[in-house]
């Protein structure tokens, strides 16, 4: 096998025990302006050389503007473990057109999936909920500006506590190695100026080897991913096909780290952070929208439709909105109030059992 291949291979050593048994959803995103390469970077990814001995496509599979949000699920099992990966495709943003709105389909989508978790999760079937939130979302930023524009902004505020940003730039063979160096630096000063957060990754663990280390230092290092994608082989030259993209002058390679940051992605995402972008997920971003519904549901008049704000542009993505039908909230106080009056069962019999144990105590005492 290739040594630069990065494969499933590796998943054991991320996953628990449970999830192993279990089986593993992953979900990515990817999101962005039109024509960024957002389709044919997954397909670099994924699609079509998932599987080593899987044939690359020869000619160019001719990919078209995509106009609706599209799943595409990929069922992958490997040393015992499944892993089903599922890939979300989205519209682009237009930059002609006034489309200050049209991402908002995208957030929707996002917060759909946490909306239908909860929905699962406060079910009968919860144990076998089919987990569909987006773990992770790479957001496409163009080569061609100076940097994040008003739309990105407002796209990126709109979603980052709600899913994993991961931002890319794409097409990234239209620029120099300098100016991506720069356009990189400008768009993580941006993105601090904005107070926008995006997918923050983890430590690394000391006893990790220097050559892990160095690695995980570069990665991080090269955030935003300067991307380049192609459907294409090529073939000329060298000794084995590539994926790449061929120039009069040239040809660049996708899986070439001197000319982009694409296996350094694939690696991120594959091999070594997959456990994390889900756990971070379910842990912060699911638990903080979790928490803001319930406290919505407690305020009181939380449910009154004249209490509501006013719809305003922002409205459908400042504030989480709490699906549950009335019925299922009601089953849900409920199921707490079930538990509280367990809970102070629990306590009583224990209480009994203490002062029972304390009088034979004494009893034994006095003989
Ligand atoms: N130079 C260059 N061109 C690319 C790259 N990736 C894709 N393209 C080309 O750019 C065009 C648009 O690519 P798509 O992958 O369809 O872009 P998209 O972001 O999915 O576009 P929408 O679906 O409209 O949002 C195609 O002609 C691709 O061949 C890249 O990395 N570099
Ligand atoms: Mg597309």
């Amino acid at each position: 096998m290739d040594k630069e291949y990065v494969g499933f291979a590796a998943l054991p050593n991320q996953l628990h025990r449970k999830s192993v048994k279990k089986g593993f959803d992953f979900t990515l995103m990817v999101a962005g302006e039109s024509g960024l390469g957002k389709s044919t970077l997954i397909n670099s990814l994924f699609l079509t050389n998932l599987y080593e001995d899987r044939q690359l496509p020869e000619a160019s599979a001719r990919l078209t503007r995509t106009l609706t949000i599209e799943r595409r699920g990929v069922e992958i099992e490997e040393g015992g473990i499944k892993v089903k990966l599922t890939v979300v495709d989205t519209p682009g943003f237009g930059d002609s057109v006034d489309c200050s709105d049209c991402w908002l389909p995208v957030v929707r989508f996002i917060e759909e999936q946490f909306e239908q978790y909860l929905r699962d999760e406060s079910g009968l079937n919860r144990k076998n909920i089919q987990d569909s939130r987006v773990h992770c979302c790479l957001y496409f930023i163009s080569p061609f500006g100076r940097g994040l524009r008003p739309l990105d902004v407002a796209f990126l505020r709109a979603v980052h506590e709600k899913v994993n940003i991961i931002p890319v730039i794409g097409k990234a063979d239209a620029l120099m190695p300098k100016e991506t160096q720069a356009l990189k630096q400008k768009i993580r000063d941006q993105l601090k100026e904005e107070e926008i957060n995006i997918y923050q990754f983890p430590d690394c663990d000391s006893d990790e080897d220097e050559d892990f280390k160095r690695q995980d230092a570069e990665m991080k290092e090269s955030i935003p991913f300067a991307v380049v994608g192609s459907c294409e082989v090529v073939r000329d030259g060298g000794t084995r096909p590539v994926r790449g993209r061929r120039y009069s002058w040239g040809t660049v390679e996708v899986e070439n780290p001197h000319h982009c940051d694409f296996l350094n992605l694939r690696r991120m995402l594959v091999q070594t952070h997959l456990q994390d972008l889900k756990e971070v997920t379910h842990d912060l971003l699911y638990e903080g929208y979790r928490a803001s519904c319930l406290q919505s549901l407690a305020r009181p008049g939380a449910r009154d439709r004249t209490s509501r704000s006013k719809l305003s542009r922002q409205s459908a993505t400042e504030i989480p909105l709490p699906m549950l039908p009335l019925a299922e909230t009601e089953k849900l106080i409920r199921e707490k109030d079930e538990e509280l009056r367990r809970m102070q069962e629990m306590l009583e019999k224990m209480q009994a059992q203490m002062q029972q144990s304390q009088t034979q105590g004494e009893q034994s005492d006095t003989l």
